[in-house]
């Protein structure tokens, strides 16, 4: 999904149905031929050439031709938000389906803190208080590298801001996975082929994008002018999605799934699924029991998903010899018979919402070549039995114990999907259960249960 830049969306739509939905409008002439043609066409062309009218003059008509003809529609919308604000003034704490079908009636477009966001959010057994209270033996409010039982390594990773002791600041995850920093928008500048990891290639391509005279280095305006673009900020040409695809995507699981997933503490629910190649079936609760299992859901054409490829193939290199990695692969997001998205369109990422297995089988395979995902890949069934259960849809990750439950859950995706988050998660729980020294090996209690590092499971691309 793409969020955030959509300030004034009724403004945008109400613009951009104008610009293709007037008959004989400039506009609508324009905008068809990708704006190569621009005589009116229509009834007048057979006749001397008349003077073009003007954009506001064409986006003015648009706008009271659009005044008249949705008016009713207007008026029924009016009313649904106003039931939806009724429902929520006396439901306030509805489960998170009914609280995002809700907020979609009352206008939203899927903000962050909006609909199920808001409580969908990550839970973890290895949050600040809990730490502190199992490991900081001296009581003084922090723990130092003394009081941790891992390695040099692990206590660096979990020590987030540097300072050599942990405290609450390096457990705080509180931004969402999609806010925009200055990082963000120099990786995507870089990331040309939109999956998810910057290559020398594309670095350096971005160098002699911004370098276009060969000079040999970059300036401070270059460098500005190659990642923020243009003064005045980059223009949206997104409509944005209108409420009724939104409610479809509801209803069919694509925008998320309708059900919370198990909490923190909870057994994770068991099941069975067939691998990428179909050969081998994989039942989660013989991956439990030796090492930690990490899940991750996505899909393909949600674009924040392939955006974090790079973190999650990185934490799957880094950690694999520590912990079991299965990623699920659910029910597209944004297939093009659905919430469609430009970007997907312009990183050929143009895919229908498979019918059969076997075509969820072949998104999936491209999704893991494409991406170039090391770990094992499974894909839900059809009736996306394991999403709707976990909650996976669009994307979402989970750490599951040595006893089969749940000690880490992200929040919902794309906001809440943050592998650094599972992994701070992740490294506590092997100090907190497997102890010892790491990259450990030798596994614990269940050892032997399942065979190889891998558990036999190879992809298949
Ligand atoms: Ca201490
Ligand atoms: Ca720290
Ligand atoms: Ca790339």
């Amino acid at each position: 999904m793409r969020f955030g830049s959509m300030r004034r969306p009724w403004a945008v739509v109400l613009v951009g149905i104008g610009l293709s939905g007037i008959p004989g409008s400039t506009a609508s002439a324009q905008a068809t031929a990708g704006g190569r043609e621009t005589a009116p066409a229509g009834r007048a062309s057979a006749l001397a050439p008349a003077p073009a009218p003007s954009i506001s003059s064409s986006v003015s008509a648009s706008l009271s031709y659009l005044r008249e003809r949705w008016r009713p529609v207007d008026r029924v919308w009016r009313g649904v938000e106003t039931w939806a604000n009724e429902m929520q003034a006396i439901w306030p704490d509805p489960p998170e389906a009914v609280a995002m079908f809700l907020d979609i009636l009352r206008g939203s477009r899927l903000g962050p803190g909006e609909g199920w966001f808001k409580k969908g959010v990550a839970q973890t057994r290895y949050n600040w208080q809990n730490t502190r209270d199992r490991l900081d033996r001296n009581r003084d409010g922090r723990i130092d590298r003394g009081e941790f039982g891992g390695s040099d390594a692990d206590f660096a990773r979990l020590d987030r801001d540097r300072d050599r002791i942990l405290s609450a600041s390096d457990f705080d995850f509180t931004p969402h996975a999609l806010t925009f920093t200055p990082g963000m928008a120099a990786f995507f500048a870089a990331d040309r082929d939109g999956d998810g990891k910057l290559t020398r290639q594309e670095w350096e391509a971005l160098f002699r994008a911004a370098d276009h005279a060969g000079d040999g280095f970059v300036s401070l305006d270059e460098v500005r002018a190659t990642i923020d673009g243009p003064p005045g900020g980059r223009r949206s040409t997104s409509r944005g999605p209108s409420r009724l695809t939104l409610i479809q995507g509801l209803f069919r699981q694509e925008i998320g799934s309708l059900q919370p997933g198990p909490a923190v503490g909870d057994r994770a629910p068991d099941f069975t699924l067939r691998t990428l190649d179909g050969a081998k079936e994989v039942t989660l609760s013989k991956l439990v029991g030796p090492r930690p299992v990490v899940l991750i859901f996505g899909n393909f054409t949600c674009g924040p998903f392939r955006m974090q490829a790079g973190n999650v193939e990185k934490l799957y290199r880094h950690y694999k010899d520590r912990a079991n990695f299965v990623m699920v692969y659910v029910r597209e997001a944004h297939p093009i018979d659905g919430w469609r998205m430009e970007s997907n369109d312009r990183e050929d990422v143009a895919i229908a919402q498979p019918r059969t297995f076997a075509e969820r089988v072949a998104v999936a395979r491209t999704c893991g070549k494409r991406l170039e995902l090391g770990m094992p890949m499974l894909v839900d069934t059809m009736d996306d039995t394991v999403g709707a259960r976990y909650s996976g849809m669009p994307s979402r990750l989970y750490l599951i114990d040595h006893q089969g439950r749940v000690a880490y859950k992200s929040g919902r995706g794309p906001f809440g999907f943050k592998p650094a988050e599972l992994e701070h998660s992740l490294l506590l729980l092997l100090q907190d259960e497997f102890p010892g020294p790491a990259p450990a090996e030798s596994d614990g209690p269940a050892a032997g249960t399942t065979g190889s590092g891998r558990l036999g499971l190879k992809m298949k691309n």
